[in-house]
């Protein structure tokens, strides 16, 4: 099984091509992000309090989504690997997920990371608010926020991967079909 994490700020398009490269190379596809919007779009008690923690653009505590994709990862047939779509998110969740990994006879195998610039990722998440209604995205000083905290708390997770030899950078600007071919060319010496 091959492990591949999916990495870059908000609006980078990490969900956009994952779904793209799972469908291609038959990876499971594990958004924390998806998961966390389907226990509000279910009304769970969970939810609740998630929902107002993303609506301010921060991010969820680190157990909460540890233990989601804990229990993802077991059980799992007929599948290449796992494509990580926005986890880890911080030092301590990549520390952690290198741990459920390995206790499973398994490891991390490279970091895509979408290289996105601070003008572009705003235009695409305004534009997206149009689209999705989701709250984290119709509010510019929430953009801004979710940015800050990803410079602050999940950037630092680039110098961890890249002194183990996983990070990988990837031009993400561009159309969407370009894009998916950098990542494709990257994914396809790993599967
Ligand atoms: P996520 O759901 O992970 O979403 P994201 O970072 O906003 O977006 P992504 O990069 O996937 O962008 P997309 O492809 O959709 O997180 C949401 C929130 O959940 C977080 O802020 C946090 O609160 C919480 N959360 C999730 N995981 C967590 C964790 N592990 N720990 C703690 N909290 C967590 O692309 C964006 C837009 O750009 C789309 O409209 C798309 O169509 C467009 N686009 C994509 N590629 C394009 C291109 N090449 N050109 C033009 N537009 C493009």
């Amino acid at each position: 099984m091959v492990n591949i994490l999916i990495f870059g700020p908000p609006g980078s398009g990490k969900g956009t091509q994952s779904v793209r490269l799972a469908e291609k190379f038959n990876l499971l596809h594990l958004s924390t992000g998806d998961m966390l919007r389907a226990e509000i779009a279910a009304g769970t008690e969970l939810g609740k309090k998630m929902s107002a923690i993303m609506s301010k653009g921060e991010l969820v505590p680190d157990e909460v989504v540890i233990e989601m994709i804990a229990a993802k990862i077991d059980g799992v047939k007929d599948k290449s690997g796992f494509l990580f779509d926005g986890f880890p998110r911080t030092v301590a969740q990549t520390v952690a997920l290198e741990k459920m990994l390995n206790d499973r006879n398994m490891k991390i195998n490279s970091m895509l990371t979408l290289d996105v610039d601070h003008d572009e990722l705003v235009k695409r998440l305004i534009a997206r608010a149009e689209l999705s209604g989701r709250p984290d995205d119709k509010d510019p000083a929430v953009i801004e926020n979710r940015i800050d905290v990803y410079r602050e708390k999940t950037e630092p997770i680039i110098d961890f991967c890249r002194q183990k030899g996983l990070y990988q950078p990837v031009n993400g600007v561009g159309s969407i079909d370009d894009i998916f071919d950098r990542l494709s060319a990257l994914v396809s010496e790993l599967v």
